[in-house]
């Protein structure tokens, strides 16, 4: 075997064996580099006869293309495999079902839900959404809500207080959202419409009663607010909130301090079977206490009520939270267990709209 086959016999071998692309960049340096054997080869051309260079010079030419080209088709190879070892490794199954993400197994709490849905409902009819602290001073829980100082009805609503501060002052934890009310007023001029939602802390716990509830309330404030519009709004909501065409209301005359007349609402339902029925039926069901703001209130808000009258309400949320869901026990509520939210939690991205429907 002469020089040359040899030689090419070699390189082939090792252009056969190239196993990715920088080892035939590797080989092809070996031999097509400066100082590569085909290269040295190239060089003795110059020092050969004519006669020489024409059968030697074309036998390492023809080498040259032959290894060159060798080459170039294994590259070709290697880059081919490469890709189709990517493409093989990256491979994404795109019919699998997609992972949720947080966002989406996260369960929005039903109170938290219930608040959305009656903050949306008033929203609809005007109103804002008030908030403010849950340490209150006695001045805003009681004194400006027409309590006066040592009357019975402070002790009715089992206070939490705290140790008294360096004046001596014991703040308390409120024991209704009424003191935003007053804040508002206090703070913006009439017409005055709000809904505040929030927590609200008497010393109260049983199977019906956690220390820690919550409330919506509402007030309206205008120079001829009436029992008329009171009734029309709290029917509005009832429907709404119920999800039916109409409702019977039934106002009965009762007692709170901050309004005069005030009134305990009842709702027609049918609890004859498993879940209760609301706008049929010949039950009636206790949902919120009302009335038209008492004079002192308006007073204690800075407003004059010969220029002013206004109407106010509350309602207890858990129970109506209950009602609404089917839940059937109040302490599961604030128990932080993940079966119970994920069973009777809303999902995160249904938010209750009056178009879209409420609790849909
Ligand atoms: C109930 C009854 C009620 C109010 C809350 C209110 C607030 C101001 C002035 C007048 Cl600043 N009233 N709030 C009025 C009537 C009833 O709540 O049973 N809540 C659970």
């Amino acid at each position: 075997m002469s020089d040359l086959d040899s030689l090419k016999t070699s390189l082939l071998a090792d252009i056969a064996a190239a196993g990715d692309e920088a080892a035939i960049e590797a080989v092809r340096l070996t031999a097509l580099g400066k100082k590569g054997s085909v290269s040295e080869l190239l060089k003795t051309l110059g020092g050969m006869s004519a006669e020489e260079r024409q059968t030697r010079g074309a036998a390492i030419n023809a080498l040259k293309t032959e290894v060159s080209e060798a080459i170039s088709a294994r590259k070709a190879d290697l880059r081919d495999a490469a890709i189709t070892a990517r493409l093989e490794a990256e491979k994404l199954d795109v019919s699998l079902p997609v992972r949720s993400s947080p966002s989406e197994r996260g369960r929005i709490h039903p109170i938290s839900q219930i608040v959305d849905e009656i903050t949306a409902i008033f929203a609809d009819m005007g109103f804002s959404i008030a908030e403010g602290p849950d340490i209150e001073t006695d001045y805003y829980n009681f004194t400006a809500l027409n309590f006066p100082e040592g009357h019975p009805a402070r002790e009715m609503h089992d206070t939490f207080f705290l140790a008294p501060d360096a004046n001596g002052e014991r703040k308390v934890l409120r024991t209704h959202t009424s003191p935003v009310q007053v804040r508002t007023m206090e703070a913006q001029d009439p017409p005055i419409r709000i809904v505040i939602p929030g927590k609200t802390y008497r010393q109260d716990s049983d199977a019906t009663h956690s220390p820690m509830f919550h409330q919506v309330e509402g007030l309206v404030i205008d120079k001829t607010s009436n029992v008329g519009h009171l009734r029309w709004v709290l029917e509005e909501f009832c429907k709404t909130f119920f999800e039916v065409d109409s409702v019977t209301m039934r106002f009965r005359p009762s007692f709170f301090p901050f309004t005069e007349p005030s009134f305990e609402v009842d709702i027609q339902c049918d609890r004859s079977g498993p879940i209760v029925k609301f706008g049929e039926g010949s039950d009636w069901m206790e949902i919120l206490g009302c009335g038209m703001v008492h004079p002192n209130v308006l007073r204690a808000g800075g407003l004059d009520p010969d220029e002013y009258q206004g109407f106010a309400w509350g309602m207890g949320l858990d129970r109506i939270a209950m009602l609404k869901y089917g839940m059937p026990d109040l302490r599961d509520f604030f128990n932080a267990d993940v079966r119970w939210t994920t069973h009777y939690g809303f999902r995160p991205l249904d938010m209750p709209t009056l178009f879209g429907g409420l609790s849909a």
